[in-house]
């Protein structure tokens, strides 16, 4: 006979799912290689949110009252300084107090893509220097493992060596992007291959085997069909994280949302209930064996 479970039965069940992958995201912080993701998956751990805001606002004045309202429900929030008319570096530093207070790390979406002696200049002096200042910064693979190289010697010139960290993309989201299947597999290959800089990878379909993938163009069903006139291109929040992604990359679907707050939590806790199936928290436990520190034998 097929028996239903009880309403106290399915919160205990989805309350033990809860703590899995809280278990699984703390144990990951604990083994990943980049600090900088460490403390992404130690507040995703605590805040239930694998939720990045991509606060594409115009003035500073929205961008201070998105993250207000939002701030506690992300684990990273993601900008573009130069796209606000009147960022300043005031701004700035309203921005760093409301990521210590509300509790989530700063992406800037600078997606660097020179030869590596531009790309370190770039990062250390452009947009109130980047490098001081965004724990986490995202790179295009175009040009070669050099962009990767100007990163870390970026990071090391600016004292952040070890803290700091470069999200490569890998796929993009846009309509006739030229990330295809054989870009994004070199593109991951490089990832893997300088792991002392990069952090995590921006995908769409395509996964790392070691690095935890970040995805943008997720929407609501509208969204999705329809997309936004520009070339963007939307799946939703399930399709995304059951193909096998981490974190959510959400602009416009909270940003214009009637209630951004309300939204973003939407959005977090149907990522969330999706991540905490048994097989999304079995893959994160392979990373973390992947990951733990090779045990040597000890010689006889
Ligand atoms: O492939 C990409 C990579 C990025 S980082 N496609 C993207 O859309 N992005 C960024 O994600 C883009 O620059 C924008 O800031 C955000 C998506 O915004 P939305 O409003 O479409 O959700």
């Amino acid at each position: 006979m097929f028996l239903r479970k009880s309403p106290s039965q399915t919160r205990l069940a989805d309350d033990q799912a809860d703590q899995e992958l809280q278990l699984s995201l703390t144990q990951l912080a604990e083994n990943y290689p980049n600090a900088a993701m460490k403390q992404v998956l130690a507040i995703a751990a605590e805040k239930k949110s694998v939720i990045v805001l991509s606060a594409d606002v115009e003035t500073a004045d929205q961008l201070l009252e998105l993250i207000e309202k939002v701030g506690k429900t992300i684990c990273v929030l993601k900008l573009h300084v130069d796209t606000i008319k009147n960022f300043n570096q005031n701004t700035l530093t309203r921005v760093l107090d409301l990521a210590k207070e509300l509790n989530f790390v700063i992406m800037h979406d600078s997606k660097f893509s020179d030869i590596g002696s531009t790309v370190m200049k770039q990062y250390l002096n452009a947009n109130y220097e980047t490098a001081k200042w965004a724990p986490l910064v995202t790179a295009q693979a175009i040009s070669g493992p050099g962009v990767l190289t100007g990163l870390l010697a970026g990071a090391k010139a600016a004292g952040k060596e070890n803290m700091n960290g470069a999200i490569l993309l890998a796929q993009m989201s846009s309509e006739g992007a030229l990330t295809d299947d054989i870009y994004a597999a070199k593109a991951i290959d490089m990832a893997e291959k300088n792991m002392a800089i990069v952090a995590a990878l921006v995908t769409q379909t395509i996964h790392s085997k070691y690095l935890l993938s970040f995805t943008p163009g997720v929407g609501g069903l509208a969204q999705a069909a329809k997309g936004d006139g520009l070339g963007q291109k939307y799946r939703t929040a399930r399709d995304v994280i059951s193909g096998g992604s981490h974190f959510l990359i959400i602009g416009r679907g909270i940003m214009l949302a009637e209630n951004p707050a309300k939204e973003a939590e939407a959005y977090r806790n149907e990522a969330w209930s999706v991540l905490r199936e048994e097989q999304h928290v079995a893959a994160l436990k392979t990373r973390i064996e992947l990951f733990k520190p090779k045990q040597v034998a000890a010689p006889h």
